[in-house]
């Protein structure tokens, strides 16, 4: 009993975040924030354990900058004429998704310039108007 409440909490209260770093990840896109950004993404991830943890999240975030996080991804396919890319990914914290392969919209279809099939990317996807849309990506290092 006591865990399911605290269970529907926290997972509101991870909606909220989630819903939060969509609006400032449009704002923040700047690359010098990267480095923030990969950390306010991974103390947001709702899957630590410790419900007290889990509750100080939000407002933690809030007084930062939340954006969405870097997540590892492989080109499988280019698509210029639809604005789409094929992307193998890891985990993506800030959409709670697990590693697979999915196709992706991209938020510049000029982004797709830079890839080929095959190119191993970071990039950062985030939820806009119901679709999930790549807002950033670079070659991996
Ligand atoms: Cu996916």
């Amino acid at each position: 009993m006591k865990t399911s409440n605290s269970f529907a909490v926290l997972g509101s209260l991870a909606l909220a975040a989630a819903f939060a770093t969509n609006v400032y990840a449009q704002t923040t896109m700047n690359k010098d924030s990267m480095p923030g950004m990969d950390m306010s993404g991974m103390k947001m991830a709702p899957t630590d354990k410790g419900g007290m943890a889990g509750m100080n999240m939000p407002g933690m975030a809030m007084g930062t900058s939340v954006t969405a996080t870097a997540t590892d991804g492989e080109v499988r396919k280019i698509d210029k004429e639809n604005q789409k890319i094929t992307l193998k990914h890891g985990d993506i914290k800030n959409l709670d998704m697990p590693g697979m392969t999915m196709v992706f919209k991209v938020k510049d279809a000029a982004l797709l310039d830079k890839f080929q099939v095959g190119s191993k990317v970071k990039f950062k996807a985030e939820k806009l108007d119901g679709a999930i849309v790549v807002t950033s990506m670079e070659v991996a290092q």
